[in-house]
């Protein structure tokens, strides 16, 4: 009876000393395998460390970027709020003579608008977002399908620059309407 369930195999250990030997053997790590393991994991251990490392040292960039879109927004709303040709004199595309921008009265004024640094309305520098450049063009286009005529829709592109993304442009129409 006890044959037949060895025969079977439900579990029953009948290893014989020579056998156990060889178990005995195989249950311990030889030195190359140590060696192996500790390469293997000193080469996944630098792989995770430069993969953080990367994360970490662009954490900061969303940060920056949403800074940029939004000085990108307030002189987009500034620009948009003006009157789409100078009010007192024929319009030159640029600013007016005598014109500076706490003056400004007309989108064109701030076409090629070029600063290395943020400015408010008044023109007086923002000294928290000093890193950050502001370039504005206004420059004529067409409306894709919409017909309107010659000179009468003027496209406003301010850029906002900064060392650590990607240049942030933002673009917005503008149109002669009464
Ligand atoms: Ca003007």
């Amino acid at each position: 009876m006890r044959y037949a369930i060895d025969k079977a195999g439900f579990g029953v250990n009948r290893r014989g000393p020579r056998d156990k030997a060889a178990l005995r053997r195989q249950s311990a790590f030889t030195l190359i395998e140590i060696i192996v393991t500790i390469v293997v994991i000193g080469i996944s251990a630098t792989a995770l460390l430069s993969v953080f490392s990367s994360m970490i040292r662009g954490s900061a960039d969303p940060l920056i970027q949403q800074q940029a879109t939004t000085i990108a927004e307030a002189y987009m709303e500034e620009i948009m709020l003006r009157a789409f040709e100078d009010p007192q004199t024929a319009e030159s595309g640029v600013a007016e003579t005598g014109e500076t921008r706490p003056n400004y009265d007309d989108v064109q004024d701030y076409n090629s608008l070029g600063t290395n640094q943020v400015r408010d309305q008044n023109n007086n520098p923002v000294a928290a977002l000093s890193a950050y450049g502001v370039t504005v063009l206004v420059e004529g286009d067409a409306l894709n399908t919409i017909t309107v005529p010659a000179g009468a829709a003027m496209r406003v592109d301010v850029t906002v620059t900064h060392p650590a993304i990607a240049d942030i442009l933002l673009s917005g129409y503008r149109t002669r309407y009464p």
